[in-house]
């Protein structure tokens, strides 16, 4: 199957407004999901997770937990605005925040230093390597988590025990560097055939990229060698790339909607202050997995990503065909290119305006 039209249910386009997603229309459970992310208050990765909650809030989804993983920022910072987050949704005591890897494999902020050496300074976004490691935390806005610590579980044993503990029921929704599932499925190979599905927002197919020197797309450019391992893992796998995210397009109009949201909430104020930007990248990996599909045009390709290390590292390598017939080694992507603009805008305003704390 080379290309696939996802059909939309009827039900769910009456429905729209009153419920966002529908249910499971068989009465099964919500999909489970691992939220992994380079967080951060209210860019994409923080509207993902105030989307996220409120889809948990209705039982569309249920979120398991939050693991971290460093790539816009570092790691300490994550977790404070990540822990910040979840008392600010109210969630401190639905959802943990698990702590997970703190430095890709190999791409380290050295190693960033030797790559610039090489072959040039940035030209465009290095996400945490624009600066040298640092523990110092800025406070996030209204100040730090008062009462919410780290789960005491490491990210990488909490993503390996809640695939075992739910077979073959678990989505790992990743939007960021795919550090901490390359890690979980080296730690424990035997969780990849019980993974349901891993949503991936990452890469580039055709479109350029967006990190460092514009080969690669940031979270793959941040972790090029654990993007490999995920890449290769046989794993049903999604992948929503930047030539999907940079059709979805945020206007002034749809951003104003949600800054000028009466009555504005905890959300709506943040959202309000942050620089305008034309990009949603993350969420569009979440709308991904709210059924029924938004998606419009989703291809089946074998995606691999270069883990050479000159000015195309963390580059997305694309083939139609196997590329190793007979081998049996590659497995095959499903690549969104398309999704329903105008219907995902809805999705994103009315999640992003409902009340905070969310009402479980
Ligand atoms: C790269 O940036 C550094 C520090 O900002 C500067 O000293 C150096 O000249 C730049 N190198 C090139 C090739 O532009
Ligand atoms: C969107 O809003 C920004 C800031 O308010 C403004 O600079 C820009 O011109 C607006 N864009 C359009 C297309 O109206
Ligand atoms: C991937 O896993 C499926 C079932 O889990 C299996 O049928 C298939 O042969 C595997 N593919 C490869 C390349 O190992
Ligand atoms: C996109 O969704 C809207 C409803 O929001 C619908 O009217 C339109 O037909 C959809 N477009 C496509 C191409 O499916
Ligand atoms: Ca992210």
């Amino acid at each position: 199957m080379l290309t696939r039209k996802s059909p939309f249910s009827a039900l769910w386009l009456l429905s729209f407004g009153l419920a966002v997603a529908a249910r499971p229309a068989d009465g099964s459970n919500p999909r489970k999901v691992i939220f992994d992310t380079d967080f951060n208050t209210i860019g994409d990765d923080g509207q993902c997770l105030a989307m996220a909650a409120q889809l948990h809030a209705t039982k569309d989804i249920e979120l398991l937990g939050l693991t971290i993983v460093a790539g816009n920022q570092y790691l300490p910072q994550e977790m404070s605005d990540a822990l910040k987050a979840v008392e600010r949704l109210g969630l401190e005591n639905e959802l943990g925040v698990y702590a997970g890897a703190a430095i890709p494999f190999l791409h380290d902020y050295t190693s960033f230093q030797q790559e610039k050496f090489l072959f040039g300074n940035a030209t465009a976004y290095a996400a945490a390597y624009t600066n040298p490691p640092t523990e110092q935390l800025v406070a996030p806005p209204a100040g730090f988590a008062t009462h919410t610590v780290p789960q005491k579980q490491h990210a990488v044993d909490f993503i390996i025990e809640s695939v075992h503990r739910y077979p073959s029921q678990v989505t790992l929704l990743a939007i960021g560097p795919l550090t901490n599932i390359a890690m979980a499925i080296r730690k424990d190979p035997s969780i990849v055939p019980i993974i349901k599905e891993i949503v991936i927002m990452g890469g580039q197919i055709y479109a350029p990229g967006n990190a460092y020197l514009g080969a690669g797309e940031t979270n793959w450019w941040f972790d090029p060698e654990s993007a490999r391992v995920v890449l290769r893992a046989n794993i049903t796998r999604k992948i929503i790339p930047l030539d999907v995210t940079n059709t979805v397009i945020i206007t002034n109009d749809t951003y104003d909607r949600i800054a000028d949201h009466k009555p504005s909430t905890a959300i709506t104020s943040l959202f309000a202050d942050i620089e305008r930007w034309p990009y949603v990248y993350d969420t569009v990996a979440l709308a991904s997995i709210v059924g029924p599909s938004l998606d419009l045009d989703v291809r089946e390709l074998y995606v691999d990503v270069s883990c050479d290390f000159n000015a195309q590292y963390g580059k997305g390598i694309v083939s139609v065909e196997d590329p190793y017939p007979g081998l049996n080694v590659e497995t095959i992507s499903s690549v969104v290119f398309q999704i329903n603009n105008s219907r995902f805008f809805e999705l994103y305003v009315d999640l992003l305006t409902r009340a905070v704390p969310v009402v479980l």
